[in-house]
């Protein structure tokens, strides 16, 4: 049909050349980009009907689940229509009067503030971050109404940012923007790793500028800024890109061991304030206390949240847990009692274990109470409802921990990293590891000094654990033998200094058996490091992708080259899959199943499976019929197996 169009058309037919062609026509060229779209998604259809799916690390198919129903918010006079014509929030404070009248407005307020980390931390920590854009796009108006009064939605940074790009062909950037037009009135978080931005290491010092500049610019309000060693030098770097770029500072502190235990005698009480009055020294909008473990029992919470809400009366202090033990609400209570003003907490089917205190079981418990927090529990169960299905949806990257585990105040390993292990040894069939695994991190953080664990310091944990496992060694055998041992890379990188200095230092001789001659980095790992070259960047990608780059483009790709590299691979082989409902990402089509495509506002897809054709012997292909809005469609696919 389209080819019709064209060779019809009045312009075309005058002779006229190409260029002029598509000027005068660009309706036709409308056409043209869609069917290039189209096609696209049909090969990725395609591949999917004849291979399966290859996104990485899942295991088996979503449980079956064709429409996800969008819940409605009930109101007195029947149900809200949900448009973008929201109530104020705390986000207009901000732009009108700046971060720190923002700040002074929250410590004004008399009840609990939440943040909600549905959109983040609580996939991040159930469903190995997997959750996808049109998951949330689906759901946002909703949320923006129902939760119009939160202090934030967490929706971006930490491993979301690298794995949009690597298993879900997706452009971070774009998650951002799209969210931030439907949602403009609540304030968005994300969560910087300081000197690490959402990366695994350190970036030279432009890089980072460059990032939260961009990050502000896209949407971002606030930024919890933490180091993974707690390390100052670091935290200093991240605090000054987001107070350059305009953003909310949340310099935060992250919480290990358990103040309220005497016995603990490296990270007590006095450490920690003693790190809260540097980061208020240096000048934060808020303090962010990060138990991405979820270690702070309701006791320490008390001594911990006391004490530097009387030292610091002034001073917004915003807590983050992790329910892992099962004690996440009863020490979110404790803080809030304590002088906390903002705590976190996810939607109910995507809280509890290793992801945030449940928002509903929070909400309800502090209703009617001084610290209620205004948020409506009825919507939050409405929401709920839409959660569960999607709960179901992305089961087949659900490791399926179905208890609590107050182990964790053992062995320390944070939220994300619990699931992630776990999945990874239930893929590799070494599910029978998990206990080994659990032991052997103890042990690994003890040889590494008792260290914050937290990303990237808790995947050299992991790293050593796994190592120790593998090897069958222990605490013993490395102290013993640990010139001789061929330790993970990160593990070497670690004593190297590359993380930057942990509190109390590096064990020796430890450090010094394990990297020998290697070079030693004693201050902050990224001072020495030269600007990063954005120019020749630009240069460089304008070359191979035969066009300019998009600046957000640059910084995704000063991050992580080769992940972006792959990204943009997929991107020209199957263009901007983000628009394709999850359970078509996941799993193939049935012969005669309809998906419907929405590839930009108003521009429907309606494809149908029709038949897959048998194996071409000599060029290893199958011919997949599809019916494209009516019309057939044939592709070719390789056969892979
Ligand atoms: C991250 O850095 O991604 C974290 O969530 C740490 O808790
Ligand atoms: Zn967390």
């Amino acid at each position: 049909a389209f080819l019709q169009n064209v060779l019809t058309h009045p312009t075309f037919r005058s002779g006229k050349c190409w260029t002029t062609f598509i000027d005068d026509t660009p309706e036709l060229f409308d056409i043209m980009k869609s069917q290039n779209r189209a096609h696209k998604i049909l090969a990725y259809l395609g591949d999917m009907i004849v291979n399966g799916s290859s996104v990485k690390g899942q295991v088996g198919e979503p449980k079956h689940l064709m429409h996800v129903e969008i819940p409605q918010l009930e109101r007195p006079d029947g149900p809200l229509k949900v448009t973008t014509d929201y109530p104020k929030g705390w986000r207009q404070i901000f732009l009108d009067q700046g971060p720190e009248a923002f700040a002074q407005a929250i410590r004004k307020h008399p009840g609990l503030l939440i943040m909600d980390t549905t959109w983040r931390d609580a996939h991040q920590s159930l469903l190995a971050t997997r959750l996808r854009t049109i998951d949330m796009l689906n759901i946002a108006r909703t949320t923006g109404h129902a939760l119009h009064n939160a202090f934030s939605l967490e929706m971006w940074g930490g491993a979301t940012f690298d794995v949009a790009m690597r298993f879900l062909y997706e452009d971070p950037w774009a998650r951002l923007d799209k969210l931030r037009a439907l949602v403009p009135h609540i304030p968005f978080q994300m969560l910087l790793r300081g000197a690490n931005a959402v990366g695994y290491t350190s970036y030279p010092d432009n890089v980072i500028y460059d990032f939260c500049e961009k990050a502000r610019k896209h949407g971002i309000d606030v930024f919890r800024v933490f180091d993974s060693l707690n390390y100052f030098e670091n935290l200093k770097l991240g605090i000054d890109a987001v107070r350059a770029a305009g953003g909310i500072v949340e310099g935060t502190v992250c919480y290990t061991g358990d103040v309220s235990d005497s016995s603990r005698t490296k990270h007590t009480l006095q450490y920690y304030l003693d790190l809260v009055a540097q980061l208020v020294d240096y000048g934060i909008h808020i303090l962010g206390i990060k138990d991405m473990a979820g270690l702070l029992k309701p006791k320490a919470a008390r001594m911990l949240i006391g004490a530097i809400r009387e030292r610091f009366p002034d001073l917004p202090i915003h807590v983050h847990t992790h329910d892992t033990a099962g004690t996440g609400v009863a020490s979110m209570l404790a803080c809030a009692e304590a002088g906390a003003d903002i705590v976190d907490a996810a939607i109910d089917s995507m809280s509890g274990i290793t992801s945030q205190p449940s928002m509903g079981a929070l909400v309800s418990a502090l209703q009617g109470t001084s610290y209620d927090t205004g948020i409506s529990f009825k919507d939050i169960m409405s929401i709920n409802d839409y959660w569960e299905q999607i709960r179901l949806l992305y089961s087949c990257f659900d490791p399926g921990v179905r208890s609590s585990d107050a182990g964790v105040y053992e062995h320390e390993m944070p939220g994300g990293q619990y699931t992630n292990l776990m999945f990874q040894a239930q893929s590799l069939g070494l599910g029978s590891q998990w206990k080994q695994v659990r032991e052997a991190y103890i042990e690994a953080n003890k040889l590494c000094g008792d260290i914050v664990k937290v990303t990237p310091s808790s995947k050299v944990v992991g790293d050593f654990a796994q190592f120790l496992v593998s090897n069958k060694l222990n605490e013993k055998d490395v102290l013993a033998n640990a010139r001789s041992l061929s330790f993970p890379t990160s593990v070497v990188e670690y004593f190297q200094g590359y993380l930057g200095q942990p509190y109390g230092g590096f064990p020796e001789p430890l450090r010094s058996n394990i990297i020998k001659d290697l070079p030693r980095i004693d201050g902050r790992p990224g001072a020495s490091l030269a600007p990063f070259d954005f120019g020749q960047l630009q240069t460089d990608l304008t070359k191979k992708y035969g066009r300019s780059m998009r600046p957000v483009e640059l910084s995704s790709a000063a991050l992580y080259p080769k992940v972006f590299d792959e990204y943009r691979a997929m991107v020209e082989k199957y263009g901007d899959l983000s628009v394709l409902p999850t359970h078509f990402f996941l799993a193939p089509l049935n012969i005669n199943e309809e998906c419907h495509i929405e590839i930009q506002q108003g521009k429907l897809l309606i494809i149908k499976y029709v038949a897959c054709g048998p194996l071409n012997p000599a060029s290893g292909r199958r011919d997949v019929y599809f019916e494209l809005n009516g019309e057939v469609r044939v592709m070719s696919i390789e056969d892979k197996s």
